[in-house]
């Protein structure tokens, strides 16, 4: 029996180990193991904050057709009120966004705290907010005329701010486009709407030279599952078209259809795109260690394109965004916040009312979300730390304080604090325990997330001050 149970358990560690030597061969699967390190992708990583657009046609109707209210996310009117395309196309002629102004929304982004910004450059119906050669269903041809990504890109650059191209695959309007190959002539259309899809990223990549990252929408369906090669020849084509150039893990397929990540659980893409409208759970979660990640989120439930009513789901505040942020952050990720501009291209209350209030603290406290990441720590209930990377200096972003003032910290071997201060006001620090400390935070009354910064050092072999208990 003795004899049986070794073998088995030796049978089952090399059929482990076999397995995971034998890796499927993939010709479209990820092009890299590990995180890149290259400048780009470092600025990336660097910006930590972001600020996402959705603008299109669908910001006139604002989620209301024919007097009828579709809750449903505003951006998909045409598919939840069943509007034929002939019909929806012709809000092109209506579109004409008097109120406009490229720089003063730019101003708003940079006060806000964002250092970039991601424009849907054309979502699912189709339209294109760029005067686009490969179709006549764009900016060029509306009342409103003027290249709205152009002046765009030039107000952000110019107040500091990178610009990333969101662009969906789907699209309503494209004859060619299908959501399945089921046929020989499936495939051949769906061959030629791939050569335009392809035709349009050149494009968006030359004209706009600046653009940082492209952030691919609309890849869900079998005929792009079906057509891994095609996602790996884009994410190639982008990046020879503009070195350094970044791209979501939501573009990408491989050779069976697998998509963000490959069949040998390889992440496609340069980061990892999955986190929408939710943030990971805990480091281990996202292996921070492993590959970069950006979460996506919107103000009420589910409304990315303007929406006349919001009175339907919760509508997040200026504070729980705040602390997504932070927490984003503090996960070595990027946070990516929606606004959606009405069809005159005013932002509603709310959104402005978010921006100021994030910016407020963001002026102040920027310092603990641009550069920073994951600091390594063991997360408090308090909040979160956040540290730039090789950084003695760590930061706690306090979101909730305890009754008694006790802030605990609890640091790795060999770590000693030195200092704790929010400003110049020193708090004290009181060592408690082997690696564990608290920091008296006495403040009065919070305002907002308060910040306290520590200074740490590398301290010799913690001795035996602290007895382990027997048990
Ligand atoms: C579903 C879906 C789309 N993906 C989000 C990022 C929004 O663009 C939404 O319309």
């Amino acid at each position: 029996m003795k004899h049986t149970l070794t073998a088995l358990a030796l049978a089952i560690t090399f059929a482990g180990s076999t397995q995971a030597q034998t890796k499927t061969p993939l010709q479209y699967g990820a092009q890299t193991t590990e995180k890149r390190s290259d400048d780009a992708m470092q600025k990336w990583r660097s910006n930590r904050f972001g600020q996402f657009i959705h603008w299109g046609l669908y910001a006139i109707p604002g989620g209301v057709w024919n007097g009828k209210t579709y809750n449903y996310a505003a951006e998909f009117l045409k598919s939840s009120a069943r509007i034929p395309t002939s019909t929806w196309d012709s809000l092109m002629y209506q579109f004409n966004p008097k109120e406009f102004d490229a720089r003063a929304w730019a101003k708003m982004a940079k006060n806000m705290g964002a250092r970039y910004m991601t424009i849907t450059t054309k979502h699912h119906e189709g339209f294109c907010l760029w005067p686009s050669q490969y179709t006549s269903f764009h900016i060029g041809n509306t009342p409103f005329r003027r290249d709205i990504l152009k002046e765009l890109v030039e107000a952000y650059n110019a107040e500091g701010i990178d610009v990333n191209f969101y662009y969906s695959v789907l699209d309503w309007h494209h004859p060619d486009w299908r959501y399945d190959i089921q046929s020989p002539a499936d495939s051949i259309a769906f061959r030629r709407f791939l050569t335009f899809a392809g035709n349009q990223l050149k494009e968006l990549a030359t004209n706009y030279p600046t653009v940082k990252a492209f952030w691919f929408d609309g890849t869900w369906d079998s005929s792009i599952k079906k057509n891994g090669w095609w996602t790996l020849e884009m994410e190639k084509m982008l990046k020879s078209v503009r070195p350094g150039m970044i791209v979501n893990s939501r573009l990408r397929a491989d050779d069976f259809g697998k998509r963000h990540f490959d069949s040998n659980n390889q992440l496609m893409g340069d980061y990892e795109s999955g986190y929408e409208r939710r943030l990971p759970n805990a480091v281990k979660d996202v292996k921070v260690t492993q590959w970069d990640w950006e979460a996506c989120m919107t103000v009420p439930e589910n409304q990315w394109g303007y929406h006349r009513d919001w009175s339907v789901s919760h509508v997040k505040s200026p504070l729980e965004l705040l602390e997504m942020l932070v927490h984003s952050t503090s996960m070595g990720g990027n946070f990516l916040l929606n606004f959606g501009p009405d069809g005159n291209g005013g932002f509603r209350k709310e959104e402005l009312h978010i921006a100021k209030t994030i910016g407020n603290w963001m002026q102040q406290h920027g310092n603990v979300i641009w550069n920073c990441g994951y600091a390594g720590w063991e997360k408090q209930d308090w909040g979160y730390f956040t540290r730039q990377e090789g950084s003695a200096v760590v930061n706690m972003i306090v979101f909730n304080k305890p009754v008694s003032g006790l802030l605990k910290v609890k640091v790795p071997n060999n770590v000693k604090i030195l200092t704790a201060r929010s400003g110049n006001k020193a708090w004290k620090v009181e060592e408690i325990a082997k690696n564990e400390y608290y920091i008296h935070y006495t403040a009065k009354k919070m305002t907002g997330p308060e910040v306290i910064v520590l200074e740490t050092e590398k301290a010799g072999q913690q001795g035996d001050k602290y007895q382990e208990a027997k048990t």
